[in-house]
């Protein structure tokens, strides 16, 4: 899953997909380095973002999703969003994939989308929001906790119509978790292997990757290697990246020599 961010502030990549047509040439290139899926985001989740209006997102990402399907993109089209009206309008635009940090919380009804639509779709674990996610998270036992707001969330999305075959769960590195939260989640992954759905991981030049390794943003290549590699060996199945080409070429590596093919 590569990650097309039509922001200003996302904390990697803002303000440099602005305009529709940079955007589209990031994503076009971004397939062509491997990526079969593109999530196209316009709001930034960062720790302190603020919420962006719904008009504004909607008009950051239609013409950028129209755009790729204009162009021929291959790809399946993702939207970041936790609104019903952003998720319709992309939907509208030639999305088929909603990846939701809220599960579903955020706006319930974008379940009912998901739904009606046969769409696939991402629910995320967020421990609070992310103006306040990085105040002091604390978990008895984090993996245990992150896996029983999955399934919860799981339950949540078939009783509200969606086939289990569209949904893909992830842990939400970096979404209200410390360090030490980070690392477990991804050093225990198999548990939630365990709930039988793909496991999608996002460590993409996160924080946690600098305060290892002191590097900045845009040095955290290595990290974001190591930890998606390690995700695939676990067992997890998509991984949500900036840097396809380097990380597609690790992984089937890793995939070759884990899985003997
Ligand atoms: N991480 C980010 C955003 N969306 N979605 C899923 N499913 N999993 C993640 O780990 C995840 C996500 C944050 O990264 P990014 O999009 O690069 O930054 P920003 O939120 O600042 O736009």
């Amino acid at each position: 899953m590569g990650v097309l961010n039509v922001t200003p502030d996302s904390f990697s990549d803002g303000g440099r997909f602005l305009d529709p047509a940079a955007a589209v040439a990031q994503g076009r290139r971004l397939e062509d380095e491997g990526a079969v899926l593109l999530d196209v985001g316009g709001e930034s989740t960062r720790p302190g973002a603020q919420p962006v209006p719904a008009d504004e997102e909607k008009r950051r990402v239609v013409p950028v999703i129209e755009g790729l399907v204009a162009a021929g993109t291959r790809a399946q089209v993702s939207i970041d969003t936790s609104k019903l009206s952003v998720a319709e309008a992309a939907v509208a635009a030639g999305a088929t994939y909603v990846n939701d940090v809220t599960a579903f919380r955020a706006e319930p009804e974008l379940a009912g989308l998901v739904a009606e639509r046969g769409l696939d779709c991402c629910l995320m674990h967020m421990r609070g929001e992310p103006r306040t996610m990085q105040t002091a998270p604390a978990y008895d036992d984090v993996v245990a906790e992150v896996k029983a707001f999955l399934e919860q969330r799981l339950a949540a999305a078939v009783e509200a119509g969606i086939a289990e075959e569209k949904v893909m769960l992830d842990p939400g590195i970096g979404f209200g978790k410390t360090l030490a939260h980070n690392l477990e989640l991804l050093r225990r992954l198999d548990e939630l292997v365990a709930l039988g759905r793909p496991i999608v991981v996002g460590t993409s030049r996160k924080s946690f990757l600098g305060r290892i390794t002191g590097r900045e943003v845009d040095d955290r290549l290595a990290g974001t290697i190591a930890t998606n590699v390690l995700a695939l060996e676990r067992g997890a199945s998509v991984f949500r990246v900036h840097d396809v080409a380097p990380v597609a070429d690790a992984l089937a590596v890793a995939a070759a020599t884990v899985r003997d093919r």
